[in-house]
């Protein structure tokens, strides 16, 4: 369908980004998995990848693509990744995929950070998609009544254990017109390993299918 397609191209029109004996920062989803497919295609050019999740990981060894460890990398050149919203600033709501520790902390490593995306990912204000936000499990209520202080609902990701084993909460009901600031504030509070929030540092390239936004 439309939005497969869309994702499709997205994820091969990332290719353009990958230069010549690159290690890539790779992050998680649907659309990027159509990127890691390409990726393969181009396998020969890079030296390897830095995963953001086990579920690329695992991806990127079955197309026989090396998995580098961050620290032994140090600063990346590329980093491609979805988002489950982006706002007209660039600055996106992540985590649907419960991947959003690793993706923050390979984006934060990576020169630029070119974002795939089909064009239902794109909003004015940040917010109808539920914040996802990475807690140790044993702040969850403490997290959630923070959050209800702030006009928030939120919501357990009941039965999902991320890759660092921390659990999430989705926030629902809030439209975010100052992400930068909301982003500073929850990262405060104790027990809140990571923020969907890529606000402190948006995207540098959002590509909607072909096209760069
Ligand atoms: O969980 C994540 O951050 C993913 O990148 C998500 O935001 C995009 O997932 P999709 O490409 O499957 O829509």
């Amino acid at each position: 369908n439309d939005t497969a397609a869309q994702k499709r191209l997205a994820g091969e029109t990332a290719i353009r980004y990958v230069e010549e004996g690159a290690v890539v920062g790779v992050g998680t989803g649907s659309t990027v998995a159509y990127f890691i497919d390409a990726l393969a295609t181009v396998k020969e050019r890079i030296r390897g990848a830095v995963s953001s999740s086990e579920q690329s990981t695992a991806q990127l060894r079955k197309h026989g693509i090396e998995v580098l460890d961050l620290n032994a990398t140090g600063p990346l050149a590329l980093y491609v990744d979805g988002a489950d919203e982006c706002d007209p600033h660039k600055r996106l709501i992540k985590g649907g995929g419960a991947a959003l520790t690793r993706e923050k902390i390979v984006a934060e490593a990576s020169a630029k950070f070119v974002c795939i995306i089909d064009a239902s990912k794109r909003v004015d204000v940040l917010g109808r998609f539920p914040l996802p936000i990475e807690v140790i499990p044993m702040a969850r209520s403490l997290v959630g009544r923070e959050i209800v202080a702030l006009g928030g609902n939120p919501v357990w990701r009941d039965g999902v254990v991320t890759d660092n084993g921390n659990w999430i909460i989705d926030v629902h009901g809030w439209q975010i017109a100052d992400p930068v600031a909301l982003e500073r504030e929850l990262n405060q509070i104790p027990g809140v390993v990571a923020v969907g929030l890529f606000a402190r540092r948006p995207a540098d390239v959002v590509l909607v299918g072909d096209r760069e936004m």
